[in-house]
């Protein structure tokens, strides 16, 4: 029987989803009777891709899930919270024999969901306040794509075509009507008339307008059949077909400004990228984005014991000891020893707050888990700041 190569929550739970020598370190550690190993572990980025100033955080509603129930205390920053290289995001507490196999599933739900969050807020900040749509549940794998969809809406896309990833986060799933539609009509014109007439009214008519012809020949003959009722055109144009997407986008929105069609809106979609947002967000009113936030580049997030017993340690190239991280409101970040308390920033005198805050207290959750919209308004109400910073550092400072 053919199956699906997924793993289930009880597997993901029972630590099953774990790589082989953190299973071998455990038989060695009960061999060894090294039971009372209590640690402080930290998860942290200490590089981030090309061009990467800071991240965004995902993923910390799944990780509380799968470590709920286990003897293990968790401090961790908010889902959404913008963190820059060497900060600890999350700490874990606690026997090493209790939850270290967990290591894998922690870092691969942090990593992914950090990477995809990140990518959706930069797509985010180069959109500006054009319409940002997630169209990209055809790039991963049906049984992560809800994970996939959460992550892309927290980082601050307006909405998502999934209709199981939205259900999932509690919002409406959003879009525009499929190629396969038009191609089945055989007209253009007949398929945006019967989308029309079968849709109910609050199903928003954005035509497609790429199929065959050129594309200002498509948009004029959609909006001659649907008049007032045209909401508005995306443009999916194949890349063997774009020569220049802003000289076609800026001739269709000429075409149907001239002809008293201003109110429709231009959509554009199809392997848009952060670059090509900044290019086209001035004509456009909005973009599909699927690949470029569903494989984004990977943020590289290591979990490492800082503490053994009440002894800072760490490998070498980490930074020992358990640690805070503060935020005063001009977004500079303050790394220091978890124990020492800061008032102030060092670098501009504002008051701060400290952003790894506890999550679960020997596997019960202690703060509540935000929705998928508040972990999105956190993101955004960062990147309103981040827009404002002229030069952003890179590296928080570091107060021994
Ligand atoms: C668009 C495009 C991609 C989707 C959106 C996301 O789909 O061709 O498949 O784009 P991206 O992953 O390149 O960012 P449609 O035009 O709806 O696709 P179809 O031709 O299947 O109707």
């Amino acid at each position: 029987m053919p199956k699906l190569y997924v793993a289930s929550e009880l597997d993901i739970k029972k630590g099953k989803v774990t790589d082989v020598y953190f299973e071998r370190a455990a038989e060695v550690i009960r061999k060894s009777k090294l039971y009372d190993a209590s640690v402080a572990m930290e998860a942290h980025a200490y590089s981030l891709p090309a061009g990467y100033e800071w991240a965004a955080l995902g993923g910390i509603e799944e990780i509380a899930h799968i470590l709920e129930g286990k003897p293990v205390d968790v401090y961790a920053m908010e889902e959404g919270t913008i963190f820059r290289m060497m900060e600890p995001i999350i700490r874990l507490e606690g026997n090493y024999a209790s939850f270290g196999q967990m290591e894998s599933a922690v870092l691969g739900i942090l990593r992914h969901s950090t990477s995809i969050v990140t990518k959706a807020a930069r797509c985010r900040l180069a959109a500006g306040d054009k319409t940002l749509l997630f169209f990209g549940i055809r790039c991963a794998h049906p049984a992560i794509a809800p994970m996939v969809d959460r992550s892309a809406f927290i980082g601050g896309c307006d909405a998502v075509s999934s209709v199981l990833g939205a259900e999932m986060i509690n919002e409406k799933p959003v879009g525009t009507m499929p190629h396969s539609l038009i191609v089945l009509f055989g007209d253009q014109v007949r398929a945006w008339r019967a989308f029309d007439e079968a849709m109910p009214a609050e199903v928003p008519r954005i035509a497609l307008c790429d199929t065959w012809y050129d594309e200002r020949v498509e948009v004029m003959m959609a909006a001659n059949a649907l008049g007032k009722r045209l909401y508005g055109v995306r443009l999916d144009t194949p890349s063997s077909r774009r020569g220049n997407m802003r000289k076609i986008a800026l001739e269709v929105r000429w075409a149907l400004d001239m002809a008293g069609y201003k109110n429709v809106k231009l959509f554009v979609s199809g392997g848009i990228d952060e670059s090509d947002i900044m290019n086209l967000k001035d004509i456009v009113d909005g973009f599909g984005v699927g690949t470029c936030i569903a494989f984004p580049p990977s943020v590289d997030i290591a979990l490492d014991i800082v503490e053994l017993g009440d002894k800072p340690v760490s490998k070498k190239g980490k930074l020992p000891g358990k640690k805070q991280v503060y935020r005063c409101n001009g977004l500079h970040d303050i790394v220091t020893s978890h124990d020492r308390i800061v008032d102030r920033c060092p670098l501009c005198g504002g008051s701060v707050e400290p952003l790894l805050k506890p999550l679960m207290i020997q596997g019960r959750l202690v703060r509540d888990i935000p929705s998928a919209k508040e972990s999105r308004k956190i993101v955004l109400e960062q990147l309103e700041r981040i827009s404002t910073i002229k030069e952003f550092r890179s590296e928080p400072y570091f107060l021994y």
